[in-house]
């Protein structure tokens, strides 16, 4: 197993880092430039910024707001929210930016995956999935993406669209169940392990992570390289050591 990844969440409003549930009901959490020193002292592997109403909006990521927290981040910085061209990732690119990721522009136009993989490589590129499960017999796709800050939803089944963006030149997913998001309640276990199954590229889980075990869970039954969390981080319940240090004493390799 490789080691695995602890990666903070910065969900930017306004310039501020937000936390809602389920997608809705932000509330502010704290500076992102401030937040972003504080986990990288804390040993983060990995920093991902997603301006979440860029693309709803219709705006483009803000500039202002990725140039300050990459000054104070030392690890690989992601960027997401609103990405829907090679010129908006050149711009980041521009910036030091080193991954970008793509969500609802992946869904509207596929050879942006393509493409964006042969202009700066497989490492450099993320697709985001967003994902709901739906209730058996609904005649829907057990698992299924939705778009648009999970506005929309697209009745593509997840494991094929991962599969898919896989095939096109993704270098990770970075899979977010939107049922969990902010719950606390734990990942979606079920989505994460189906999507780490059908491919071969790294899968970050993302959504839901409320507790040590919870994170543990997600890597050992659901497969996932990497965990994402925010609201246990923002709202200062577990910190990335502490999460570092519950993943050695079972035997989970991390960095550092
Ligand atoms: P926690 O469950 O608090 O750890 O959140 C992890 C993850 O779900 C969030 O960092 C982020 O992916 C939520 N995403 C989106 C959004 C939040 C609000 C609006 C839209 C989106 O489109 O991903």
């Amino acid at each position: 197993m490789k080691n695995i990844r602890i990666i903070p969440c910065l969900d930017i409003k306004d310039g501020r880092v937000v936390k809602g549930v389920n997608f809705v009901n932000l509330k502010d959490a704290r500076d992102p430039v401030e937040a972003a020193q504080a986990y990288c002292r804390e040993g983060a592997d990995e920093l991902v910024f997603l301006d979440i109403f860029a693309t709803m909006e219709n705006r483009k990521t803000r500039m202002e707001w990725v140039k300050k927290v990459r000054s104070v981040v030392d690890v690989p910085f992601a960027v997401g929210g609103g990405i829907a061209s090679i010129e908006d990732m050149e711009a980041l690119k521009a910036i030091g930016v080193d991954k970008v990721s793509i969500n609802t522009a992946a869904v509207k136009n596929p050879s942006l995956i393509e493409e964006a993989a042969l202009r700066f490589g497989s490492s450099s590129l993320v697709v985001a999935i967003d994902g709901r499960k739906n209730l058996p017999g609904s005649n829907l796709p057990r698992l299924e993406v939705v778009v648009k800050s999970g506005e929309d939803a697209v009745g593509m089944d997840i494991v094929e669209w991962a599969r898919k963006v896989e095939s096109m030149g993704a270098g990770e997913i970075l899979l977010t169940s939107k049922d969990a998001d902010g719950t606390r309640d734990g990942y979606d276990i079920e989505m994460t392990r189906a999507v780490a199954e059908a491919v071969n590229i790294p899968v970050t889980a993302s959504g839901g992570a409320g507790t040590l075990e919870h994170m543990y869970e997600v890597v050992v039954r659901g497969k996932a390289s990497a965990v994402l969390a925010a609201s246990v981080f923002h709202f200062g319940q577990l910190s990335v050591g502490t999460v570092k240090q519950y993943f050695r004493e079972r035997g989970i390799p991390v960095n550092g």
